[in-house]
């Protein structure tokens, strides 16, 4: 079975990533006196305490308001710089960050503050071996008439944006909700991807809609796809990538999924392996790698296959993809 340092040692991109999801306690902690914003914990072991959950409702109930200490462009770059360089003490030698502008802009953040200091960050990454690119994510339990604005907002920053994306609760938020919204995008010329939440009830349907009514050009968990081979026969065929997050999947399921992943991939599925919220779930990517691996079994070369999978299911050029792969 391959060692940490054998997986901490291979290149690979992350793929699934959510840049407030990286707020680790002690960051947290400064941020807030910084800011001058009052929270219920005064130490690290009291922020760690809070960070408890059995579900995604319980852990998106203590995700958002944990937000409220990011407030400065400064404060955003803070976040990602040091995300980025835990990322490249993993091996990560791409990312393509997610991150969430409705949770700032809603409390007045303004949007440019947001990006400013994220693209910062990944601009910087570059100088430690770290290409980032940024997802906009919209919050699918918000309206879309709310996603709308926002992906207008995006605009004047369109260069220094990969695509956008969906987050948050799918529960009675399907992706046919921001159709209108993802073709405007597409008009645009951002790629696309969604949620697929590996909790959800109708995630078949919710699914078949992303593939074909929305036509993305990737899958953010989408392990479900499993109990339809038909799905899976698509995603195959269609080299559509699955971004699929063991240990994030045991905080919401009890379950990493190991046994559905390990099926997928063997199946031919372009499956990747990421860390989604690690300040949360305890993970970042390498450690992604080394649970599934353990848990399945996974042989060197299955591992291998997995990292490159992660710049194959990557939106860099193909020239690029030839680079590292
Ligand atoms: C998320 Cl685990 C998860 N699910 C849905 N949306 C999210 N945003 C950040 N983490
Ligand atoms: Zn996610």
């Amino acid at each position: 079975s391959p060692t940490r340092e054998f997986i901490a040692g291979l290149p690979k991109a992350e793929l699934h990533l959510h840049l407030e999801g990286t707020l680790e306690p002690d960051l947290k902690l400064t941020l807030a006196q910084r800011n001058g914003i009052e929270i219920p914990q005064s130490t690290v072991e009291e922020v760690e305490a809070s960070y408890q959950f059995d579900s995604l409702a319980s852990f998106l109930a203590v995700y958002y308001p944990a937000m409220d200490v990011l407030v400065t462009e400064q404060d955003f770059y803070d976040l990602a710089h040091a995300y980025l360089l835990r990322a490249a003490a993993d091996g990560v030698r791409h990312v393509e960050m997610f991150f969430d502008p409705q949770a700032h802009t809603v409390r007045g953040v303004p949007f440019a503050d947001v990006v400013g200091g994220y693209h910062r960050a990944a601009a910087e990454a570059a100088d430690f071996g770290v290409d980032a690119e940024l997802i906009l994510c919209f919050l699918r339990d918000h309206s879309a008439e709310s996603a709308a604005a926002t992906l207008e907002a995006s605009a004047p920053f369109k260069d220094l944006i990969l695509g956008v994306g969906l987050d948050s609760d799918e529960r009675d938020n399907p992706p046919a909700k921001f159709a209108a919204v993802f073709a405007r995008a597409r008009e645009l010329g951002y790629l696309l991807t969604m949620h697929c939440d590996i909790d959800q009830v109708g995630s078949i349907e919710n699914i078949r809609q992303v593939i074909e009514d929305i036509g993305v050009d990737r899958i953010d968990h989408g392990t479900n796809i499993v109990e339809n081979p038909e799905l899976v026969e698509l995603v195959r065929a269609r080299g559509l990538g699955l971004t699929c997050c063991p240990v994030s999947n045991s905080f919401v399921t009890s379950d990493m999924k190991s046994t559905e992943i390990v099926e997928l991939l063997r199946a031919g599925v372009k499956v990747t392996i990421n860390s989604d919220d690690p300040a949360y779930f305890g993970g970042y990517v390498a450690a992604n790698y080394m649970a599934l691996a353990e848990h399945a079994g996974l042989s060197s070369a299955e591992v291998v296959t997995l990292a490159k999978n992660s710049f194959e299911a990557s939106w860099i050029t193909d020239e690029d993809k030839a680079a590292y792969l």
